[in-house]
């Protein structure tokens, strides 16, 4: 085991805030691009689009909320404006915005709609407002840009309900001849902290990090501790318009918080990860792009290497010019809820034995992370040696995933693990184990998949953590 120094146990009492631990089970969530862009078949539109251009003809958010809920998302995230300004919803901050166009006579609030759409669905809704406005005339002018986008934020945070999340992405393109706007950030955060406390900030804030791609690739390791600094790299960076977010993650920031990442760091923050990715090749519904709707295996890989490798999962389903979700979104969306509920359709470890070689006290045994109550956990104490779990099925089943959770509620611990079976079937005499995941971080979520093996007992060793460990769920698929 390696030595314990006092910059790792720093980052094992770093705990998530109340709405960021809250955030962690929204896990699976949707995306969804729409304006003018949807109309104009672009996507980035220019800001002078005439707003009777957006014409949905047939809008249907209930459909946006019933396919979202059957794939298994928990939530929906909406462009209430995106970089060429126009306004989803009436605003009084501009006439640039549904109430300028003639459909539904000027009387539309597709934020409207769609906020309640998801609320009767039970999903959670959110909102994504671009900074970034190519509309605008007092875009490039400082403050008076910042306070025409506060009353923006202002209504969308007043009208329209409980938001789990504010979502804000970089982009900082040019103003009129040139001018370049500088975002007041606190501002915005603070607006939102005092009218929408339980709202994370997403991306360019300081509750949830972007995984730095838009291709849906999350690290094999992915720390929720990191460094202070991450928390405003993306603002700073203020993307230039043009550029195009990276394909993949860049190689030097792979690694964000193993001990040598975070060793001569000073301040560490809970800012834990979320893959975004849309289903299509663009953000925005293009016709041209039906042929482009990614694959059930595609998406169900980005799921697991997302959602399983302790990251949430935005994913984006653009809705075309009728007001829905294209029919072949749908298919594939539909199928992949019936294959996510398949593939935890029962949890087989669910009233079965679970030791460990040690715990901290009598309410913190191996037996409690089979309580599905998150209340209930196992506690190392002092983490002293690894560890080694043992659970036991009581009969064979096929078994070819565990979920493996901490209590994130006290942090994130555990560095290292590894998962092994029982292949001495018939019992009699010493198992016989073998390996069947070596893997580093658990965090929230991690899903280990391996070849279907038929097994009675499964063995977990924790062969690293920062001083203690913890595990809130340990379940059999
Ligand atoms: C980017 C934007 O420029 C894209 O159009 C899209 O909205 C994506 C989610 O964020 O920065």
């Amino acid at each position: 085991m390696k030595e314990l120094d006092a910059q790792t146990l720093a980052a094992a009492a770093v705990v998530p805030s109340p709405r960021q631990l809250a955030w962690q089970n929204m896990e699976f969530y949707a995306f969804l691009h729409f304006g003018v862009n949807t109309f104009t078949d672009s996507e980035w539109g220019t800001g002078s689009e005439n707003p009777d251009c957006f014409q949905p003809k047939n809008l249907d958010c209930r459909q946006w909320a019933k396919v979202i809920k059957a794939a298994g998302m928990r939530g929906m995230l909406l462009t209430a404006k995106h970089h060429d300004g126009f306004c989803l919803w009436p605003t009084e901050t501009t006439d640039h915005s549904v109430a300028s166009s003639s459909w539904r006579d000027g009387k539309g609030d597709v934020v409207r709609e769609a906020a309640e759409a998801a609320r009767n669905s039970g999903l959670a809704f959110g909102l994504y407002l671009s900074p970034w406005d190519r509309h605008e005339a007092s875009y490039g002018t400082g403050e008076a840009y910042n306070e025409f986008y506060r009353r923006q934020l202002r209504e969308l945070l007043t009208n329209y309900g409980e938001l789990f999340c504010v979502w804000f992405d970089g982009a900082c393109g040019e103003g009129k001849d040139g001018r370049k706007q500088v975002y007041d950030w606190e501002s915005y955060f603070s607006l939102i902290r005092e009218l929408q406390p339980n709202a994370v900030i997403s991306i360019c804030g300081r509750d949830v990090r972007w995984c730095g791609n838009e291709a849906g690739v999350g690290r094999s390791s992915e720390w929720s501790v990191v460094p202070w600094f991450h928390s405003e790299a993306d603002r700073i960076a203020g993307v230039a318009a043009g550029e195009k977010a990276p394909k993949k993650i860049d190689p030097a920031f792979w690694d964000l918080g193993s001990r040598k990442a975070i060793r001569n760091a000073g301040k560490l923050i809970w800012y834990p990860a979320e893959v975004d990715v849309s289903i299509r090749p663009g953000w925005f519904y293009h016709e041209k792009e039906d042929w482009g709707v990614k694959a059930l295996a595609k998406l169900r890989e980005i799921y697991y290497k997302s959602v399983g490798a302790n990251a949430s999962l935005l994913l984006n389903i653009p809705p075309n010019r009728e007001g829905k979700i294209a029919d072949r979104d749908v298919e594939t969306l539909l199928s992949l809820g019936a294959q996510l509920q398949i593939d935890f359709k029962e949890n087989l470890a669910e009233g079965s034995t679970l030791t460990a070689d040690y715990c901290k006290d009598d309410r913190h045994t191996a037996q409690m992370a089979l309580d599905p109550d998150p209340a209930r956990y196992w506690h190392s104490g002092a983490f002293s040696k690894p560890v080694e779990f043992i659970l036991d099925l009581g009969e064979d089943f096929d078994i070819n995933k565990v979920v493996l959770k901490e209590h994130i509620a006290t942090g994130q611990q555990i560095e290292k693990f590894s998962l092994w079976w029982d292949s001495n079937l018939l019992g009699e005499g010493a198992p016989k184990w073998e390996r069947l995941a070596s893997e580093t971080v658990i965090g929230h979520k991690r899903v280990c998949r391996f070849d279907e093996r038929r097994l009675q007992r499964l063995k977990l060793v924790i062969e690293e953590a920062r001083g203690f460990a913890t595990l809130e769920a340990f379940e059999a698929y």
